[in-house]
C-alpha cells in the first residue's frame, strides 16, 4: 500500500466516500488507487469550480463532507470562489490538493506554487503530508476538520512522493461530531425579552431553518406574537405546504431599512447581525433602527433546535400554539413570460421533496413568497456573493439525494461561470433541471451602477452590463454538453416545459428567453 491509497481508504473507513475531482500529473497516484480500493464514487468536473461548488452542495444536503481533488494551486485557486460561498454556508469539505514530490518543489518547475498560501484563506485547517507514512493520519485529522462544529474546510497538501511512497495503515477518525450546546442564559433573556413589550424579531438561520426549528419558532411566534424572518441568504431552508413560512430580510437596503424599522428587539438565532450586501453612499451598513438592540441566542454551529425548545419551555409555546397561514392562491400563468408569471409556473411546478437551488437573481425576486405553499421542498442559497454557484451545488445535491428532484434557478450571467456543470450532469445522469433566465444582462449590476451613485451608464458601461452581442443559446450550449432543453418565450410553453421536465428522470434544461 502507499500513501494514496492509505488516504483513499482512511477516507472511506470514515465514511468519505464521494469524490469530485479534477486531476493532474501529481494526484495519480490517488486515481490509481481508486481503482485498487472499491467503495469510493468519483465525479469528474470540468472545470475546479464545478468540483469544489458540487462538495458545498453535497454537505448541505448530506450533513456529511465530501472530498474533492484538485491539481495543485492552480486547480485550488480555480475552485477558491465556490471554496468561498462553502465557508460562508459552513459547509463541511475535505479538499485533497496535489503538491510536487518535495525534492522538486526547490526547482521551480512551471507549476511550483504556495499552495498552503493559496488555501488558507478559504481553509480553516490546512497541511501539507511530509511524508508518505503520515499521510492516513492526516487524513483522518482533515476529515476530523471538517466534521467540526461548525462544519469547515479542511484542505490537506499531498506531495506527489508522499503518495507513492510506502505507507503501512490507515487511520481512524476518533473525535465524534457534536453540536456544542446553547447557553441557558441566552434563553432566560430571550424569554424576558419576550415576555416584555415592544416589538422583537426572531431572527433565524443553519439550523434553526429547518422542518421541526421553523414549528418551534412558529409556535414561539404564535404565543408570544413575536415576529420571525430569515436571512437574506440562506443555506437551506425548509418551506412549502405544511411548513411555517418565514420571509427573508429584502436585499434592497431601502427595503430591508423599512421591513426592519418596527423592531426594538432581534434575537439572533445562529444568523448575523443585519448588515447590507454592499455599502452605498448615504446608506447604512447595518441595518437594525436605532434604539433596537441586538441579542444573540445561538451562535452558527450550536444546537439551536434543543435551544428552540428550550425557549419554547420557558414562554410555555406549544406546537399548537402556531398561528395558522393563509395559503396563497397560485395557478398556472397565461399570457407573455415576466418576473409574477414565471413565479407563478415555478410555484405550481416544483414536486414533492424537491430540492431548489436559487441563483435566479433579479428574476427570482418575486419566487419566495409564490413558493411559500407550493409541495413541501428544500430551498439552498448562494452564502457568499460569488456567482457561478448553483450549477455545481445542483450536481452535490443530486448526488446526494438521488431520489428527489433537483431545480436549479440561474441567471444567464451566473450560468456562464460554470456551464460545465450540464457536462457532469449528463456524465453521471443526474436528476437536475436547469432552467436558465436569459434576459441577456447583468440585471442586477445595472440596478447597482444607480444605487451606488455612478450615475447614467454610457456606451462603454453598458457594454460591460450587457450580454446580448453575441446572444448565447442555452439550448445548443445544453446539447453540446448532452443536456437536452427546450426554449420558451411565453407562460403556456414554460408550463409545458415544466410539466414535461418534471415527469422525466435526468438532466434537462430550459431556456427562459426574457
Ligand atoms: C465571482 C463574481 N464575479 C462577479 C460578480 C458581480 N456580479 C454580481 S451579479 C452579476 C450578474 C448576474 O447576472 P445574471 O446571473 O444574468 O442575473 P441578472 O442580474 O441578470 O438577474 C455579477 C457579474 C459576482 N458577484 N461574483
Amino acid at each position: 500500500m502507499n500513501g494514496a491509497e492509505s488516504l483513499v481508504r482512511t477516507l472511506i473507513k470514515n465514511g468519505v466516500d464521494i469524490c469530485f475531482a479534477n486531476p493532474g500529473t501529481s494526484e495519480m497516484h490517488f486515481v490509481a488507487a481508486l481503482d485498487r480500493v472499491e467503495g469510493m464514487r468519483c465525479v469528474l468536473g470540468l472545470f475546479e469550480g464545478v468540483v469544489t461548488g458540487a462538495a458545498d452542495g453535497y454537505f448541505r444536503m448530506k450533513g456529511a463532507p465530501a472530498c474533492t481533488l484538485l491539481h495543485l494551486g492552480p486547480g485550488l485557486a480555480n475552485g477558491l470562489a465556490n471554496l468561498h460561498n462553502a465557508k460562508k454556508a459552513s459547509s463541511g469539505i475535505v479538499n485533497i490538493v496535489g503538491q510536487h514530490a518535495l525534492h522538486h518543489i526547490e526547482c521551480n518547475a512551471p507549476l511550483t506554487s504556495d499552495i498552503e498560501g493559496l488555501a488558507r484563506p478559504m481553509s480553516a485547517w490546512v497541511r501539507t503530508s511530509p511524508d508518505s507514512r503520515s499521510v492516513a493520519r492526516d487524513g483522518a485529522a482533515a476529515i476530523a476538520a471538517a466534521q467540526s462544529s461548525p462544519p469547515q474546510i479542511a484542505t490537506l497538501i499531498l506531495p506527489a512522493d508522499a503518495a507513492w511512497s510506502d505507507a503501512d495503515d490507515v487511520a481512524d477518525v476518533t473525535e465524534t461530531l457534536q453540536r456544542p450546546d446553547y447557553s441557558s442564559q441566552a434563553i432566560e433573556s430571550t424569554a424576558k425579552i419576550l415576555r416584555g413589550s415592544g416589538e422583537t424579531l426572531l431572527l433565524l438561520a443553519g439550523s434553526a431553518l429547518t422542518e421541526r426549528g421553523l414549528a418551534l419558532a412558529a409556535g414561539i411566534a404564535g404565543k408570544t406574537g413575536c415576529k420571525v424572518m430569515g436571512e437574506t441568504f440562506n443555506a437551506r431552508m425548509a418551506r412549502g405546504r405544511g411548513r411555517f413560512f418565514v420571509d427573508r430580510i429584502p436585499y434592497p437596503v431601502e427595503q430591508a431599512l423599512s421591513v426592519l424599522k418596527p423592531f426594538r428587539n432581534i434575537i439572533l438565532v445562529e444568523a448575523n447581525d443585519p448588515v447590507a450586501f454592499f455599502a452605498y453612499p448615504d446608506k447604512p451598513s447595518f441595518l437594525k433602527p436605532e434604539g433596537c438592540d441586538v441579542h444573540r441566542m445561538t451562535a452558527n454551529g450550536e444546537n439551536s433546535i434543543a435551544a428552540l425548545e428550550a425557549l419554547a419551555g420557558a414562554v410555555g409555546a406549544r406546537l399548537r400554539d402556531a398561528k395558522p397561514q393563509k395559503p396563497t392562491d397560485i395557478t398556472w400563468p397565461e399570457g407573455p413570460l415576466n418576473h409574477t408569471s414565471i413565479a407563478q409556473a415555478i410555484a405550481m411546478a416544483i414536486p414533492e421533496n424537491a430540492i431548489v437551488i436559487d441563483e435566479a437573481i433579479t428574476t427570482g425576486r418575486k419566487f419566495f413568497p409564490s413558493t411559500a405553499f407550493a409541495a413541501p421542498h428544500d430551498w439552498l442559497q448562494n452564502m457568499g456573493g460569488s456567482i457561478g454557484f448553483s450549477t455545481p451545488v445542483a450536481i452535490g445535491a443530486a448526488v446526494a439525494c438521488p431520489e428527489r428532484k433537483v431545480i436549479c434557478m440561474v441567471g444567464d450571467g451566473s450560468a456562464m461561470y460554470t456551464l460545465q456543470s450540464l457536462w457532469t450532469q449528463a456524465r453521471e445522469g443526474l436528476n437536475v433541471l436547469t432552467i436558465v433566465f436569459s434576459n441577456r444582462m447583468y440585471q442586477i449590476l445595472r440596478g447597482e451602477f444607480d444605487g451606488v451613485g455612478a450615475g447614467e451608464p454610457g456606451k462603454k458601461a453598458m457594454d460591460m452590463l450587457s450580454l446580448d452581442r453575441p446572444a448565447l443559446d442555452w439550448v445548443t450550449l445544453g446539447r453540446g454538453m448532452g443536456v437536452q432543453g427546450r426554449a420558451v418565450t411565453t407562460a403556456d410553453e414554460f408550463n409545458k416545459a415544466l410539466a414535461e421536465a418534471m415527469a422525466e428522470q435526468g438532466p434537462r434544461l430550459i431556456d427562459v428567453q426574457m
